[in-house]
Order: structure tokens, then sequence, then C-alpha cells
């Protein structure tokens, strides 16, 4: 049986004209707002090309996203070349006399982290129905909490749906994406058309799916800036909430807090499309474990829901299979893995779609700069000035962009604020411009026109824009 999740079906009652009718409707009332325009973004900023700071390399080739921050020492980089070929290698099936690389599985999306972040750059969704996502993958709960604010596991197939498997071993299930058009219309009448995704899945190896699933599809980020990010002192993200909107603009911004294995406690989340992550440690473990099926000390079960019982039996690659040192070399390179330097950032089309950043309000999320902590465990990223285009904050997106599915606080329409460092070289790195958390954006262009609830207005003012004015905005996008 085929169990179908399409974001047409959330419109209950309504065909896809009837929710075209939706968004003019909401796009009439906000036509009236204008906005004044000040010059003060017309001119480049000291050293605004430097996105990382210190950690800021100057590259802008396929490898842009794969280098080092310039200014570890000789060790460090040896630490880096270490962890980077664990992130590349492939894991194999255990019993295997690599004993440092088996464990994979039994059941996995990716036989390595570089499988899905590929040249450290951004996966995609499939080209056509009959390929199987690896870029993307599917995170899935019930609906409801434990008692550490998680999600909870759906009982047959646990957090995420494993689409491959070790010889002998039940994939849980296919998956297949396809798409429908939805026209749309630019201000000045220049015609645009968004592609809906809608997610098939069959051939379920052990059984249909709770009737309460939630399921959340999501592509593999590009990977250069973890370590600043992660240096970024929680009171600066704090005090960019605003849950309540106090000050009235129409946007909140709330922190997503989640649950820390390690500290055994509460933290703020940092990483991942919903920050379900507090840091860079467990985004790493977490995906040795949910991802390539390889167990460490922060998660040292199997990853088998208790009903699969081939994966329950089979062999396992070690207790943990990634060991401590190796999981501190992964995490050491992840967190320093350089930000690459803007490129045009004195073009003068490039500084008028940054004034339009600002103006626009796009600014109120994609937060321009912050300063990282003093304190932090690869002292050449602490006292940084970066400026990730990031507030680390959940934004409620609107219905278009809804997952359906809560994740610790993020409920079914928050996403967290991506970081915009580094976005104009998915393209040279990663060979393709599809953005948003599951890929169905195929520009920038199409990435803006779907944001909507807290981000309608600014939507909204770009949707109006003239051909020449939406250009330079997309081409300061890509200068960074
Ligand atoms: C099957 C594909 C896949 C594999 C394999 C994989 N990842 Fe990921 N990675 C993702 C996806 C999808 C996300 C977003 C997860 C989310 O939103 O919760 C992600 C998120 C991340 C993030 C957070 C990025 C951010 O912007 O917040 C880091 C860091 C990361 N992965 C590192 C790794 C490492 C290290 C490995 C190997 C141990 C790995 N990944 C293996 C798909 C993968
Ligand atoms: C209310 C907060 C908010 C505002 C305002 C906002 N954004 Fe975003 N932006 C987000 C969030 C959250 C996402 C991720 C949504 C998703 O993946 O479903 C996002 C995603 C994006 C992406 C895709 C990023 C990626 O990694 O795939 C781009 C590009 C972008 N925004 C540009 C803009 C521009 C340009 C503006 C102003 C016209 C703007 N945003 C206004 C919150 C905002
Ligand atoms: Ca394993
Ligand atoms: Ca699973
Ligand atoms: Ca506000």
């Amino acid at each position: 049986m085929i169990q179908r999740i399409s974001f047409l079906s959330k419109y209950p009652g309504r065909t896809l004209p009837g929710m075209l009718f939706l968004f003019l409707v909401t796009q009439l009332a906000l036509s009236g707002c204008g906005s004044t325009l000040d010059s003060e973004f017309l001119q480049a900023e000291p050293g605004e090309e430097f996105s990382g700071g210190d950690a800021t390399v100057f590259a802008d080739t396929s490898s842009a996203f794969s280098l080092p921050a310039p200014n570890l020492t000789f060790e460090q980089n040896g630490e880096f070349k270490v962890g980077n070929s664990f992130f590349e290698q492939d894991w194999v099936v255990a019993p295997a006399s690599t004993t440092v690389r088996d464990g994979l599985g039994p059941t996995f999306n990716g036989r390595s982290c570089a499988a899905c972040h590929n040249k450290d750059g951004r996966g995609k969704p499939p080209d056509t129905p009959e390929e199987i996502p690896l870029g993307l993958l599917f995170q899935i709960s019930i609906t409801g909490k434990d008692a550490a604010g998680s999600p909870l596991v759906e009982p047959n197939y646990g957090g995420q749906i494993q689409l491959r498997s070790n010889p002998g071993i039940p994939a849980e299930a296919e998956a297949s994406v396809s798409y429908v058009e939805m026209p749309g219309t630019y201000g000045d009448g220049t015609a645009y058309s968004l592609r809906v995704p809608v997610y098939d899945f069959f051939n379920l190896a052990f059984g249909d799916f709770h009737p309460d699933i939630e399921i959340s599809p999501r592509v593999a980020p590009q990977m250069p800036g973890m370590g600043l990010l992660e240096d970024i002192p929680e009171s600066q993200i704090l005090a960019l909430a605003d849950p309540d909107d106090a000050d009235g603009d129409g946007i909140s911004g709330r922190p997503n807090q989640v649950w820390d294995f390690l500290a055994v406690e509460t933290r703020l989340g940092r990483f991942g499309w919903k920050a379900n992550q507090p840091n860079v440690r467990q985004q790493v473990a977490g995906a040795f474990h949910a991802d390539i099926g390889i167990t460490s000390t922060l998660f040292p079960e199997q990853n088998c829901p208790s009903g699969q019982s081939e994966c329950v039996g089979a062999p396992h690659g070690g207790i943990p299979e990634v060991e401590d040192d190796i999981l501190a070399f992964v995490e050491f390179y992840t967190q320093t893995l350089a930000v690459p330097a803007r490129r045009d950032w004195e073009d003068q089309n490039v500084l008028a779609g940054k004034q339009l950043f600002n103006d626009l309000g796009c600014v109120r999320c994609h937060h321009p700069q912050f300063t990282t902590d003093a304190n932090y465990v690869v002292s050449q990223l602490a006292s940084q000035t970066i400026r990730p285009y990031t507030d680390l904050l959940l934004h409620d997106m609107g219905e278009g962009l809804a997952d359906g599915r809560t994740d610790f606080e993020a409920s079914g329409s928050e996403w967290r604020t991506p970081p915009l460092w580094g976005i104009g070289l998915i393209e040279t790195v990663s060979g393709h411009t599809e953005f948003l958390h599951d890929g169905r954006a195929r520009n920038f262009a199409e990435a803006i026109l779907w944001h909507g609830g807290e981000a309608e207005v600014s939507k909204e003012k770009f949707r109006q824009l003239n051909a020449g004015d939406r250009e330079d905005l997309i081409r300061f996008l890509e200068s960074l």
C-alpha cells in the first residue's frame, strides 16, 4: 500500500485553485505597505567580505566549503585531516577486516557523511520519482513528546525512515518525490511557478505507518562555519527573540530548547532545520547513529526498533562502533571548516541588493552580524566578528512550508532561519540551486516566494519589486 504525504492535502476541501485564491487575498491585503529607503548599506562596510572573521577563506571553486580555517596550527591541521577522512570514507558492513570503519547499518540512509554532504555542500531531492533519495531524508515521529521534550518515535519505524540496509536486512521503506506546479505572478505581471512536493512511501517493511505519524523531509545543509555558529553567545541569540511579538513588527522568533544527552539537560537548539540539536558533538553523533547506523558512546544502541528482528539480530561493529577519539576528530573537522569570503561585495548592484535585503526586512530573521564568545574549545574561532545572516531562532513560515511535525519547541510550521553565508557558492560546489528545508525551491527567487507566516510581509514586498530590484537582491544573495 502507498502512503502519500502532500502539501496540498493540508488545505481540507481545497483544490489547488482555491489555495491560490487564499494567496491572492493575502497579497491584496498587504500591497498597501510601502517602505522608506535609506541608503545606509549602499557602501561596503569595512571587512564585510570576511564572513567568518579570521576563519574566512578566499576560495570560490568547487572546494570552497572544504577548507580548514586558515589559522589552525600544524597539529590541528592534522586532526582536521583525520576528521576529513572519516567524514568522506564509506563505513562497511560488520564484521570486516577494517575494524575501525565497520558497523554500517543494519539500516541507514547514506554510507558516509560525504554521501549526503558531498564536498561539504548541499544535498538535494531526487531528480526523478524513480531515484532513491540520498541528500534528502525523512525524520518521523507521532504526536506527543517524551519526558525530555523529544518527539515520540514511530513505534515500528523509529525517528527516521532508513531507505537503505545491509544484505539480508529489510530497508524500512521506499520513497519517491514528485511535484505539482503552482503558478503565480509578480506585481509587474511576470509569471513564475512554485513546485509543491508530493511524497509517496511504499513497500513499508513493518506495516502501515502509525495513524498519527508526522513526517519531516529535510535536505543535507552545507557544512561551513559550524564552530562559529556553536560559539555565538546564547545571550546574543536570546536577545533577538521576541516570542510574543512585543515590538509589533509581525516577527516573533523563538529559541528551540532541546535535549542535550551529554549535559543531561535542556539546552538552546542551534543545528538542523528546526534547531533540534544543541551542539556539534551531538549533531555529529546523531548523524552517525540515524543516518549511517553507527553507534557511539552518546548513542550506544543500534538503531533498530524492537519489531525489526533482522535488524536487532544483525552483527555490530564494536561497542561503540565509532570510537570516542574518532568522533572527536569528526567533530573538530565539522567545527573548523572555514567560511568562504564574499565575492563582488563592492559591486554597485550587490550593494543595492544589500540595501533591499535590509529594507524588505530580511535582516529581521537573517541577522547579519555577531561576535563569537571569547571562550571556545578552538581558540582561533573565539571573539570573531562573523556575518552568518541567521538569528538561529524559530519562525512560523506559514502553512505552505509547514511539515506538520513538532520537534521539541518547534511547531509544525516553524523553521530555524538558515545561515545564508556561502549560499551563493552552493551552485559551484554542489551543482544545483535547490533551496529550503526540502529543496523545493529551484532558485533564489522561488526560495523567497515560498516565505509566508512571519515573513509574509517581506515576501510580498519582494513580489512587488520591479525586475531590476529583484535582480539586485538576488545578486546580493549570490555574493554571500
Ligand atoms: C543521509 C544523508 C546524511 C548523512 C549520511 C549525514 N547527514 Fe548531516 N545532515 C543531513 C540532513 C538531512 C541534515 C538536516 C537535519 C535536520 O534538519 O535535523 C543534516 C545536518 C547536519 C549538520 C547541521 C547543519 C546545520 O546547518 O545546522 C551537520 C553539522 C551535519 N549534518 C554533519 C554530518 C556528519 C558529520 C555526518 C557523518 C557522521 C553527517 N552529517 C551525515 C543529512 C545527512
Ligand atoms: C520571519 C523570518 C524571515 C524573514 C523575514 C525572511 N526569511 Fe528567509 N528564511 C527564513 C526561514 C525560517 C527559512 C527556512 C525556511 C524553510 O527551509 O522552509 C528561510 C530561508 C531562506 C532562503 C533559503 C535558504 C536555504 O538555505 O535554503 C533564502 C535564500 C532566504 N530565506 C532569503 C530571504 C530574503 C531575501 C528575505 C527578504 C525578502 C527573507 N529571506 C526574509 C526566515 C526568514
Ligand atoms: Ca551499526
Ligand atoms: Ca527507522
Ligand atoms: Ca517582533
